[in-house]
């Protein structure tokens, strides 16, 4: 999959990009991540990647020239506009990000995520240049490169041959739409602090239906809006009935798969 970042700050990604799982992914050629400085794809002796609002106020406006020639030159657009890359741009007005549009994002071949500020860019970049807006999260950040990272890497876990054998198991608990289970490792006892005993028992079936269970019950005290749209088994609903699930919760699920 190739993702090509518009930014006007290209070592923020480039670095980040390098490191870690994602690095490595670029390196072995399943990802191909290109971060580009919009301030190479302006024409004026100042490089100018924004302007003061039309109609007065505060902040400044980035605008739609360096964009749209930055879509063109990489060949995201042609010059008849026709968009040969699916086109993000990260704003706080753009579809909350979860794992359901991850899994979308990573079906396109090739996107492009621009980077704007938080003052705004030019309504123009919206109406013309993008196919969808993409936000990280209610909360105001000083521009979009931080959340594009995020996306990036959320949407790479999924290409084949970014994670290895052991590492791409865990995206499991997320596709049944249940949190994950609680995880321990060495030592046994710490300060007083023990590992539960049927993870030490070596017994599978019970270490499975313990994890399940725990499953469960996190998502029903943390994050019990996820329940109506997780894959239930009829012994999952009892078990959340017997956990304390109230009687509007379990009415509001799904039939039970399987
Ligand atoms: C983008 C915040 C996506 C959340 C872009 C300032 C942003 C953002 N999700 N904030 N520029």
């Amino acid at each position: 999959m190739r993702i090509d970042v518009l930014t006007v700050f290209p070592e923020m990604v480039e670095h980040a990009a390098s490191q870690s799982i994602v690095g490595r992914a670029r390196r072995s050629g399943a990802l191909d991540v290109r971060a580009w400085d919009l301030r190479d794809f302006t024409a004026d002796r100042h490089r100018t990647t924004d302007d003061s609002p039309y109609g007065g106020g505060v902040g400044m406006v980035m605008k739609v020239e360096p964009i749209d020639a930055a879509l063109r030159a990489i060949g995201a657009t042609d010059d008849g506009g026709t968009r040969d890359a699916h086109v993000v741009l990260m704003s706080p007005q753009g579809q909350k990000l979860d794992q359901e549009l991850v899994r979308v994002l990573a079906s396109y071949g090739r996107i492009v995520l621009i980077c704007g500020r938080y003052e705004g860019v030019d309504e123009r970049v919206r109406e013309h240049l993008v196919d969808r807006e993409v936000s990280i999260g209610d909360y105001v950040l000083t521009g979009g490169e931080l959340p594009a990272l995020v996306l990036m890497d959320a949407v790479s876990r999924l290409v084949p041959g970014v994670l290895g054998k052991g590492e791409s198991a865990d995206d499991e608990s997320f596709s049944e739409g249940l949190l994950e289970y609680p995880h321990y490792t060495r030592p046994e006892e710490y300060r007083g602090w023990r590992a539960p005993d049927v993870l030490l028992s070596g017994h599978h079936a019970e270490v499975a239906t313990w994890r399940r269970r725990e499953s469960l019950r996190r998502t029903l005290e943390r994050r019990p809006d996820l329940l109506p749209g997780a894959r239930l088994t009829a012994k999952d609903r009892a078990d959340l009935k017997e956990l304390g699930a109230n009687e509007k919760l379990l009415d509001s699920l799904g039939e039970p798969s399987e």
